[in-house]
């Protein structure tokens, strides 16, 4: 398989799962403004959409879309538990979760990414914008679980990690949300996120430690 990605970006999550699945894959460093790879491909041949992630399967198949990517990545390998069977209630609430993730968490950080610098009142409209969603994860957090769906840490959890890890780069404290910093913290100690940002080049090796 081969992963188009950007540093950092939402794909981050597809590779993070890479990682927990140990399934063997190529990633390619894409740049979505331009449309070419570091190997050298034209992505918008290859998504035409232009943003990642793009995974192409061993098959040739192109599979765009986070929600669908990370299904299709925690099916490759079902005994992993990654996500409920399908069909099931518990795998509809995975699809509920995903949905939140990429159109409402995910969406709300776009203004910060726009490339526009935001004014005073653009940044507290946005900022409001991403703590009614961050609310949303500490609800869904309050009883003690761990991870979003319960105890069992699924694909939502690494997508979720990595859009609310942005809030850092973006100088936004998640501070007023105590169970969701932990959450954050929890899930960047795990060895494949750690891996995936080191090879993102997000961290270096040192901070493994
Ligand atoms: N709906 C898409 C959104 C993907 C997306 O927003 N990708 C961003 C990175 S997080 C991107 O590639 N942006 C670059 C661009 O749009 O040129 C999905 O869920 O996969």
């Amino acid at each position: 398989m081969r992963l188009h990605y950007k540093p950092g970006a939402c794909s981050m999550a597809s590779h993070i799962i890479l990682n927990e699945l140990g399934i063997p894959f190529e990633l390619d460093k894409t740049d979505t403004e331009l449309g070419t790879t570091e190997a050298g491909q034209d992505f918008r041949k290859i998504s035409p959409n232009g943003y990642v992630p793009a995974l192409v399967t061993n098959d040739g198949d192109i599979i765009t879309e986070n929600p669908a990517v990370l299904q299709y990545l925690a099916d490759q390998i079902p005994d992993a538990g990654l996500a409920p069977s399908n069909g099931t209630l518990e795998r509809t609430r995975l699809q509920e979760a995903l949905n939140f993730v990429s159109s409402e968490l995910h969406k709300s950080f776009s203004p910060f990414f726009s490339g526009a610098e935001l004014n005073d009142e653009a940044r507290k409209k946005t900022e409001a914008g991403v703590g009614r969603r961050v609310a949303h994860i500490e609800r869904s957090l309050a009883d003690g679980r761990a991870f979003l769906l319960g105890d069992a840490y699924t694909v939502v959890d690494a997508y979720a990690f990595v859009v609310l890890n942005w809030a850092g780069f973006v100088g936004v404290s998640l501070g007023a949300w105590p169970k969701t910093q932990a959450y954050v913290a929890h899930i960047a100690a795990r060895p494949a996120t750690v891996k995936a940002m080191v090879a993102e080049g997000l961290i270096e090796q040192e901070q493994l430690a």
